[in-house]
C-alpha cells in the first residue's frame, strides 16, 4: 500500500541515480529522507537509446495510516484528472501549441507492503479505483526484508488477490492486440508481476565497483543486479520496453475516457481533434 515508509521517496532516487543518469552528480547524499507530506514532481532529463528525453516522477504522500482511510485514494486521483484537464484545455485552444507539454501520468507505481500477509481491503479499494484513470504498476517494497521463497509466495499470492477481485493492472488483457502481444504480456502478468523491488541512494564498494545497494546481515544486496531484486527490471520495462506504450494506453484509453466524459458533462466545449503531437516527456 502507500503506507508511509514504504520507500517510495528512496526508490525515486534509485531510479535517477542508477544507470540511467549515473552522470548526474551531486545525489551522494547522506541525510535521511524525510517523510513526503505533499505531491511532489521531479523531473530530470535523462538519455535513453541516443534520444534525450524528460522523465519527471510524481512522489507522493504514504497514507492508509489515518484513522480514517476512507477515500484516501482522491488527492492521487484529483492529481491525475488535473492533468487531463490542462491537456484538454490545450487540447481545445484554437490557437493551440504546436506542442502540448504532456504532464499526464503515464504510470502509477503502487507499492505493496512486504507483509508476506493478504493485501488490505484499501490496497484493493486503491487499486480498483485508479485502475480506471491510471495504468497502475504494483510492486513489492523493501524486498530484502522477504527471504526468496516469502518473495516468490508473496508474489504469487498478490497476483491471485489482484485476480480474484477483478483489478486490472498494467499491461492489461484488454488492451492486447495480437496474440504476439498475448503471450509476452500473459508472461509478465503471471510471472513479473508485481516487481519485488529495493531502493538505495547509498552506494558501497563491490568487487571494485560503486553500486547502489543496501547493508543487511546477509551482505549487501545490489538494487541494479537483477540476481538480487527487481529494481532493474522494473526500470527497464517502465523506461525503456513498455514506455511509448504505457504512453499509447494513456493516450487512447484513460486520456480518452476523460476526455469523452468531460465533453459529455459539458456541452459548453467544442468537438476536438486527437492528431496531437508526439512528445518525449513521461511521466510515472
Ligand atoms: N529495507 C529497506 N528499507 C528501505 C528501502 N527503501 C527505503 N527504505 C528505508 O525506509 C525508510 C523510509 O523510506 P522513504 O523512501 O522515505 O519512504 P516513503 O515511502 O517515501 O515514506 P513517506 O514519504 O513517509 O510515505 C527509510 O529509512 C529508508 O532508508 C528498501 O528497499 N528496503
Ligand atoms: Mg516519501
Amino acid at each position: 500500500h502507500r503506507q508511509s515508509g514504504l520507500g517510495k521517496s528512496t526508490l525515486v532516487n534509485t531510479l535517477f541515480k542508477s544507470q540511467v543518469s549515473r552522470k548526474s552528480s551531486g545525489w551522494n547524499r547522506e541525510e535521511k529522507i524525510p517523510k513526503t507530506v505533499e505531491i511532489k514532481a521531479i523531473g530530470h532529463v535523462i538519455e535513453e537509446g541516443g534520444v534525450k528525453m524528460k522523465l519527471t516522477v510524481i512522489d507522493t504522500p504514504g497514507f492508509g495510516d489515518q484513522i480514517n482511510n476512507e477515500n484516501c485514494w482522491e488527492p492521487i486521483e484529483k492529481y491525475i484528472n488535473e492533468q487531463y484537464e490542462k491537456f484538454l484545455k490545450e487540447e481545445v485552444n484554437i490557437a493551440r501549441k504546436k506542442h502540448i507539454p504532456d504532464t499526464r501520468v503515464h504510470c502509477c507505481l503502487y507499492f505493496i507492503s512486504p507483509t508476506g500477509h493478504s493485501l488490505r481491503p484499501l490496497d484493493l479499494e486503491f487499486m480498483k479505483h485508479l485502475s480506471k484513470v491510471v495504468n497502475i504498476i504494483p510492486v513489492i517494497a523493501k524486498a530484502d526484508t522477504m527471504t526468496l521463497e516469502e518473495k516468490i509466495e508473496f508474489k504469487q499470492r498478490v497476483r491471485k488477490e489482484l485476480e480474484v477481485n477483478g483489478i486490472e493492472f498494467y499491461p492489461q488483457k484488454e488492451f492486447d492486440e495480437d496474440l504476439e502481444d498475448k503471450m509476452e504480456n500473459d508472461k509478465i502478468r503471471q510471472e513479473s508481476m508485481p516487481f519485488a523491488v529495493v531502493g538505495s541512494d547509498k552506494e558501497y564498494q563491490v568487487n571494485e565497483k560503486r553500486v547502489l545497494g543496501r547493508k543487511t546481515p546477509w551482505g549487501i544486496i545490489e538494487v541494479e543486479n537483477v540476481t538480487h531484486c527487481e529494481f532493474a527490471l522494473l526500470r527497464d520495462f517502465v523506461i525503456r520496453t513498455h514506455l511509448q506504450d504505457l504512453k499509447e494506453v494513456t493516450h487512447n484509453i484513460h486520456y480518452e475516457t476523460y476526455r469523452a466524459k468531460r465533453l459529455n458533462d459539458n456541452g459548453g466545449l467544442p468537438p476536438v481533434s486527437n492528431d496531437t503531437e508526439e512528445t518525449h516527456e513521461s511521466n510515472l
